[in-house]
């Protein structure tokens, strides 16, 4: 039996959903209210060292990162497959996991942070010196404390720059396929729509089609999956994609 602990199916939670959802695979679903800091209970801790999500359980072991999650269910569930067939494919559909989890996602949820995650909390009975308190990881603790405190200018401006250059290779790399690993739909495809499908709302002028056609066309072709609209409506909000948590830390790319 597959139980799944995820917040809203945006980012690295979309991720998990729509590789269950594209394999058509049965499993419980657990929200951990990202909002309210259920992340860091004891019990969720227990799952998730750094108390991120997605988590998950499989037969009893806890399974994170979204990148291996999904390689995990390609292995575990092969029909359909996730992954190409061949090592080249294979090596492409890594490299631009990759890309997501060191560079893209950390940009993205800059952006959709201050657009969305930062109001969402306004309002809200919140004590910051506990919230941090609870935070497991001193890396964690220091992304919570930034959020909180709200980001700055340069930060966003150096967000909106990294995302520009994600579309230009994205656009690039779409002049080969209408796939970004090959001939067929792959966990690449999943990795970059988890986030990229927060651009119309953040940065609409970058996926302008006169600016990024083959993109736009693609973000088209990945949300009209019945796959992905069926992780999308699993959603409690209305919109997951105008809701954001704090992302991964930022890393260097190459
Ligand atoms: N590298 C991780 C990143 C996970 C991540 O960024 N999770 C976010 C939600 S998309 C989260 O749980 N943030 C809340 C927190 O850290 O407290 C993955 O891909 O699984």
């Amino acid at each position: 039996m597959l139980q799944r602990y995820h917040w809203e199916p945006n980012g690295a939670c979309a991720r998990v959903m729509i590789a269950l959802k594209e394999k058509g695979l049965e499993f419980e679903s657990r929200y951990v209210d990202l909002l309210a800091f259920e992340q860091h209970s004891p019990a969720f801790l227990a799952l998730s060292g750094t108390g991120e999500t997605p988590v998950l359980v499989r037969d009893g072991e806890a399974f994170t990162e979204s990148s291996y999650v999904c390689e995990h269910l390609d292995e575990a569930f092969p029909d359909p497959p996730l992954m190409p067939s061949d090592p080249y494919g294979r090596w492409r559909a890594r490299g631009w996991q990759k890309y997501v989890d060191d560079y893209l996602a950390a940009a993205v949820a800059d952006l959709a942070w201050a657009a969305f995650g930062a109001g969402a909390l306004q309002g809200r009975d919140i004590d910051p010196g506990r919230i941090l308190a609870r935070v497991p990881t001193h890396e964690r603790r220091a992304v919570w404390a930034e959020a909180l405190a709200g980001y700055d200018e340069a930060r966003l401006d150096r967000a909106r720059g990294r995302v520009r250059l994600a579309v230009e290779k994205i656009e690039a790399e779409l002049e080969r396929g209408d796939w970004l690993a090959g001939a067929a739909f792959s966990l690449a495809d999943i990795a970059v729509f988890a986030y990229l499908n927060y651009l119309p709302r953040l940065t609409p002028a970058v996926l302008d089609p006169g600016a990024a056609p083959r993109t736009a066309a693609w973000l088209e072709r990945v949300s009209g999956r019945p796959g992905v609209k069926a992780a999308l409506a699993m959603a409690r909000t209305p919109d997951p994609y105008a809701a954001a948590a704090p992302g991964p830390e930022h890393v260097r790319w190459g």
